[in-house]
């Protein structure tokens, strides 16, 4: 059996999926998503020029061994770039196994430990009154668990996760005007003073059951990320995310040692290695890494198998920018993993991305109902993908108030 072509497509409903379609002579074929967010081309074009002509000719069901061979392959390895190109190749080969094999993919790994995933939506307003009404619809909907984001008073540009308007929620991550980048302004003190209080009315607002998480983004220092933590430990938040920048792992041991908080960290690692430390020396309670840009299924489940040794549970990352591709993927490793936690799900549903990437996955009271078709259960529409082309857009970037850079 050997793959016979592999095509690239850049484009969506709002946003720049990269869908990587991978054909083999058996007639069955497979999908793997690159979305790089803000970053599209780039793997595009790794598999383009790259990973597609030397991947045509090889055995598709020999996934492990096309793995090792890019990995090592690339000598330079790891990097967001390569690893959303290999992770699309990855998903791809796991989808066209599981279609051989007659099974829905979570067979695969092991068959389904429960009946469906809890997922969180992120609920956000440019004020506290704003936000409430926003958690309150999607309690309405069904939710247990939503991600809150406040505006800031007195911050002059609303801060990470808040849409200015209420329509904007689904697209405040990335800006489609241009490459150049919206300024967003940040003040860490301003951040410390109000945050908590707006934490503890929102808990007041909805009593003990609902699932609160928040994300930092980021933005604070060790010591700035301890101090609220342990402020905000009262609130029994579901899980605190990103307190520190990523890069500095050892931060996370001075949170640990003042708050009992759970930690999630991991949307922006590539590989087993970033996560690695923070597994091993148990400093975080939940694993984020996604399919998309860390090396699709096939080293996302070493990162589980490695978590659960640790207690680490997942809650793999699922901005919008992912496509229902790798989101199916997670959806089949979620409802097997012994560890599995909670999965980021943003509802992707919009009749245009319906048509593109038709599937019967569904969403039912806050849980994701994985698909019992074949392979991942989702399909892509070749037609309805010319009707899209590449739209440059940027994430913003962050300064404090004297101009100096800080992370978005
Ligand atoms: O592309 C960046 C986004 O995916 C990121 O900002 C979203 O932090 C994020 C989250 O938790 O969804
Ligand atoms: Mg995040």
């Amino acid at each position: 059996m050997k793959i016979t072509d592999a095509k690239v497509f850049v484009g969506g409903p709002g946003k720049n999926y990269v869908t990587l379609k991978i054909y083999t002579d058996a007639g069955v074929y497979g999908l793997g998503d690159a979305t790089l967010n803000n970053r599209e081309t780039l793997p595009a074009k790794y598999l383009e020029d790259y990973l597609i002509p030397v991947l045509v000719g090889r055995d598709p069901r020999n996934s492990e061994d096309i793995w090792q061979f890019f990995y090592r392959g690339a000598y330079f390895r790891r990097g967001p770039i390569a690893m959303a190109a290999f992770g699309a190749i990855d998903t791809a080969l796991w989808d066209i196994k599981a279609k051989l094999a007659g099974m829905p993919l979570y067979q695969l790994f092991g068959g389904k430990s429960r009946s469906g995933a809890m997922v969180y939506a992120h609920a956000t307003g440019a004020d506290l009154d704003t936000l409430v009404e926003s958690i309150a619809a999607h309690v309405e909907q069904g939710y247990k668990a939503v991600r809150v984001q406040c505006g800031i008073p007195g911050m002059p540009v609303s801060s990470y996760g808040v849409a200015d308007k209420r329509e904007d929620s689904k697209h405040y991550i990335t800006d489609f005007g241009g490459i150049q980048p919206k300024i967003e302004i940040w003040d860490t003190e301003r951040y410390l003073r109000y945050m908590p209080d707006a934490l503890t009315a929102v808990r007041e607002h909805f009593g003990p059951d609902l699932k609160l998480l928040h994300d930092v983004h980021h933005r604070l220092l060790p010591r700035e990320a301890a101090q609220f933590a342990k402020t905000v430990e009262p609130i029994g938040l579901y899980w605190l995310e990103d307190p520190t920048p990523a890069e500095d792992q050892s931060a996370l041991r001075y949170l640990r040692q003042h708050s009992t908080v759970p930690v999630a960290i991991g949307e922006v690692f590539n590989s087993v290695w970033d996560c690695k430390q923070l597994i091993e020396e148990e400093l975080i309670d939940f694993i984020r890494v996604a399919v998309t840009y860390a090396g699709g299924i096939t080293q996302v489940k070493r990162i589980v198998d490695l978590a659960g040794l640790h207690h680490v549970r997942t809650g793999f990352h699922g901005a919008p920018s992912h496509s229902p591709i790798s989101m199916a993927a997670q959806a089949h490793l979620n409802v097997w993993a012994p560890n599995f936690g909670i999965q980021e799900y943003l509802v992707l549903g919009t009749p245009e991305c319906d048509a593109l990437f038709p599937s019967d996955h569904t969403l039912e009271n806050g849980m994701f109902l994985v698909s019992d078709e074949p392979g991942l259960g989702v399909d892509f529409d070749e037609k309805q993908a010319q009707r899209y082309q590449y739209a440059a857009g940027s994430h913003p970037v962050v300064r404090l108030q004297d101009g100096t850079l800080w992370n978005y």
